[in-house]
Formats: C-alpha cells, structure tokens, sequence
C-alpha cells in the first residue's frame, strides 16, 4: 500500500499538471498543495525542493500539514521523475505497460514531447518568436506521426492511457487555450492563425481527435481550470502588448 503523498503544484504549470494527471488516473489518494510561483513561501526550496519549482512529491513520514512538511518524508522533484514514480507505486495500473516494446514506445514519445514539440510552444506562446507559429505546427506533425493510426488505436502507444499521454497533454491543453484565445507573446492575430490551420486542415485531423480523446478523460475534466488560466494568460501577456502599441 503506497504511503501519503503530498504534491506541491500549481494550477497555471503543466510540468505539475502532469504528476496530478497520473495520480487521478491510477486514483491515487493524494494531498494537492498550491504553491503560489510569484511568492513561493520561504519554506518550500529548503525543505521541499532545493530547484524552487513544482512539481514534488512529499512522500511518506508522519502526518503533517503540507506548510509544515516532515524532514522525515522523502522529497523527490521532476515531473517525469514522478511520471515513473507513481507508475511504480501502482504497478497494475495502467500507467505503464508491461510489455518492454509498449514501455520504450511511451519513452520515446515523451522524449519527442521533450525535443520536438515544447520547444516549438515555448518560442510561440512564451517568446514570441518569428516564425514560431509555423514551427509549431511543424512540431505538431512531428507527434502525430507518432501516433496509432485511427483505429488501431486512441493513445500515444495504444488503446490504454500512459504516462506518455500524461506528458504531452498539459502542453497541449495550454496550447489550445493560448492560441484559441490569441493570448501569448507573439504579434496579436497569430495565436489565432495557428488556430484556425489546426482546426481546418485535414492534414491535422488524426492529431484533433487525440487532443479530444486525452480531454474527456476524467483525470483532464478534474484537473483542469480553462478559466483560471485564460485569465492567468491575459495578465502574464496583455501589459506587455499594451506596452508595444504604446511604444
Ligand atoms: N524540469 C522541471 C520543470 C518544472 C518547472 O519549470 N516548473 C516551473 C513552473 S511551470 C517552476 O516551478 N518554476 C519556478 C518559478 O517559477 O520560480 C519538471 O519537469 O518538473
């Protein structure tokens, strides 16, 4: 039986949205604690994470609330460290197949997240980057190359949901609502651009149905604020757009 698990997170990162996916779908019993990143409380980097960042995992040691963490628990950082974690924690899940072949498949795909795909959404959406709509999309192709054809099928490796699906989909929600609502640093009309290719060109279709497929699963519909990070994207984004037309 698995022991407590605290995880320190917060609503607007999807590196934390990750771990949070994989604890509901194994139905993990687990305590989430909010970590506001604009004023981290003064506790949380010696005693939770020397890095500063969310995601971690408090795990362990004797009850305690989460602003007081235990030195005796064990404090592990990471999300993909923690993708893992909890697979080994509930091993029958279905987190992690048990065929080495299906287990590479999952590895691979979430290092193609890692190299093809989040840096595409970093330079559009967080820089603004020329030319990062593009590359976006470009990136976009990249993953659906690697999925299961239509029908053989829904999922990164197959038809069971894996931490493979847990790593990408964070990003893609986030994605969606930046580009959607035109929200990010790039020029105002390009979010939307993207947008609209995405979800007119038919070359993109086998991808729109698996960004539907990860979201009607219970874990997404659980854990995911559209709203609060609608409003979290205009007031990281709209000054500095204000700033430009002013300028
Ligand atoms: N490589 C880390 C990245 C985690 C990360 O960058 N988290 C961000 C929020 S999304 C963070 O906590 N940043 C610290 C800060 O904002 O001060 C992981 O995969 O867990």
């Amino acid at each position: 039986m698995p022991e407590k698990i605290t995880l320190y997170t917060a609503k607007v990162c999807p590196y934390a949205h990750r771990v949070e996916l994989a604890l509901e779908e194994v139905g993990a019993p687990y305590e989430p604690y909010q970590i506001d990143l604009q004023n981290k409380p003064e506790w949380y980097a010696p005693q939770i994470n020397p890095a500063s960042k969310v995601p971690a995992v408090a795990y362990g040691g004797p009850p305690t609330s989460p602003d007081k963490p235990s030195p005796e628990s064990t404090k592990i950082a990471e999300s993909l460290v923690l993708l893992e974690f909890v697979a080994d924690l509930y091993p029958n899940s279905h987190l992690l197949p048990k065929d080495p072949v299906l287990r590479a498949k999952a590895r691979f795909f979430i290092d193609a997240v890692g190299t093809k795909l989040n840096p595409k959404f970093f330079a559009l959406v967080m820089r603004g980057e020329p030319g990062a709509g593009e590359g976006l999309l470009q990136g976009i192709e990249e993953i659906q190359k690697l999925l299961p054809e239509e029908g053989k099928g829904k999922y990164a490796v197959g038809d069971v949901y894996t931490i493979a699906d847990a790593a990408i989909t964070p990003f893609l929600a986030r994605m969606e609502v930046a580009i959607k609502n035109d929200l990010g640093a790039f020029e105002p009309g390009e979010g939307t651009k993207v947008y609209e290719k995405l979800q007119g060109d038919p070359k993109y279709a086998r991808f729109r149905k698996y960004l539907d497929d990860v979201k009607a699963r219970p874990s997404f519909q659980k854990t995911f604020d559209e709203g609060y990070l609608v409003e979290a994207y205009r007031k990281r984004y709209e000054p500095a757009r204000a700033q430009k037309k002013n300028d």
